[in-house]
């Protein structure tokens, strides 16, 4: 077993070192972050330590690392062969030309043309070499981020993130790698800074439309659980869920038991006329019927009910168990509602948080809140953008 301890700034700086100096069937035993040495140690970055050990194959006759020194050594010696050549070539064509020379250069010093097209012919040469060496380590510290961008398409299309999006991920991982910056740290950013800041307090009227059975009128009771028990807001509750009895009751219930105002609204009139009762309440909230987005028609129809509440802000509700193709069309479908931030549900019936990303993606609104369980009025929660980052990277779950 030969072991082997590099001393690197960084992952990628060890992999290539690693596979360069003991070959790929290298395994690394540990690492740590280390600082430099010594007082001035105190005052650098930190440094990873890390470990490798390959196997001493009794077999092979020569381990990974003798085959390169051995190569090495090899180049090293055809290497030293051409000088040698080319020194005595140049030795021969001195002498044959030495009489010549003496008649040309008759007016210069005798020794320096000769020592100094000597020094010129091993200066090109040695620098040859070294631009060799140069772009070798270039090719191999390539190969291995090429190779690390390979997996990384796996990786995306595991958490759920829309094939559409990969190509421009993966550019820019590819980039962040080169700048020595390491994958994980590169999608973090990435995700990170697809999520809008939405620091707006709840207050005035409020929307909330969204396909059938999203979680539309179970938000609307956390919300106001939330607004009335929590930060003793006055609350209003409005509802244009016309279509179902059922529908009317679940939210007249929990208004109920909150003791907050409840009003139904059928006709647009209605509306006008509930937005006036409630216009001493903290916040109005407004619950919607579930329309499907391809109905123009019953968007429509919506519509004239929302621009009569003129609300302060309408939330798209979709949930997290969306299919990437039905993203787009329902974000297409309920863009004439002028929605301006997103609310994602039934976070805790996935376990791939890809669609956080996508939904962003698709609408570049802010995710106001997202829902984690039916139980009212615990399951609702707001996101910074470093824990959306982890979510999608699968760091943190629900489960
Ligand atoms: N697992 C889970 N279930 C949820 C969540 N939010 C709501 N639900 C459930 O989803 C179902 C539908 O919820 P509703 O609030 O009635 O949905 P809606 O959008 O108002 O539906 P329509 O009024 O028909 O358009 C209910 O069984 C809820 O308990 C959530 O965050 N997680
Ligand atoms: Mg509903």
């Amino acid at each position: 077993m030969i072991i082997k301890r590099y001393l690197v700034s960084n992952m990628n700086e060890a992999l290539t070192r690693i596979r360069y100096e003991l070959g790929k069937d290298a395994i690394i035993i540990s690492q740590r972050k280390v600082r430099k040495a010594g007082f001035k140690g105190l005052f650098s970055g930190k440094l990873i330590e890390v470990t490798a050990a390959i196997e001493n194959s009794s077999d092979s006759k020569k381990s990974n690392i003798k085959k390169q020194e051995d190569s090495f050594e090899d180049s090293l010696a055809s290497i030293k062969k051409l000088m040698e050549n080319t020194t005595k070539d140049y030795n021969i064509e001195d002498s044959n030309n030495k009489q010549q020379d003496k008649k040309v250069n008759s007016s210069l010093n005798k020794n320096e043309p000769k020592e100094s097209l000597k020094n010129t012919k091993q200066d090109t040469i040695y620098k040859e070499v070294n631009e060799m060496k140069e772009l070798l380590n270039k090719v191999i510290e390539n190969t291995s981020k090429d190779e690390e961008v390979n997996t990384l398409k796996e990786k995306l299309d595991d958490i759920d993130i829309d094939e559409e999006f990969h190509d421009e991920i993966m550019e820019k991982v590819k980039h962040d790698l080169y700048e020595g910056i390491d994958e994980e740290e590169s999608l973090r950013k990435i995700f990170e800074n697809t999520f809008l800041d939405f620091k707006e307090e709840i207050k005035g009227k409020i929307v909330l439309v969204g396909p059938t059975g999203v979680g539309k009128t179970t938000t609307i009771a956390k919300l106001a659980g939330k607004l009335a028990l929590v930060d003793k807001k006055s609350v209003g509750l409005i509802t244009v869920d016309t279509y179902r009895i059922g529908a009317i009751e679940q939210l007249k219930t929990y208004a109920e038991i909150m003791n907050i105002p409840f009003k139904v609204v059928i006709t647009i009139k209605e509306m006008e006329a509930a937005i006036e009762s409630m216009k001493d309440c903290d916040v109005v909230l407004i619950d919607t019927t579930g329309r499907s987005s391809k109905n123009t028609m019953q968007i429509s129809e919506l519509r004239a009910f929302i621009e009569k509440a003129n609300p302060d802000n309408v939330n798209m509700v979709i949930s997290a168990t969306t299919k990437n193709k039905d993203i787009i069309s329902i974000l297409k479908g309920y863009e004439s509602l002028g929605y301006d931030s997103i609310i994602i549900t039934k976070l805790d019936e996935t376990t791939a948080y890809g669609s956080l990303y996508n939904i962003m993606k698709r609408s570049n609104k802010a995710i106001k809140f997202v829902t984690t369980g039916q139980n009212v009025p615990n399951d609702i929660k707001t996101l910074n953008k470093e824990e959306i980052a982890r979510f999608i990277l699968g760091e943190e779950t629900l489960c």
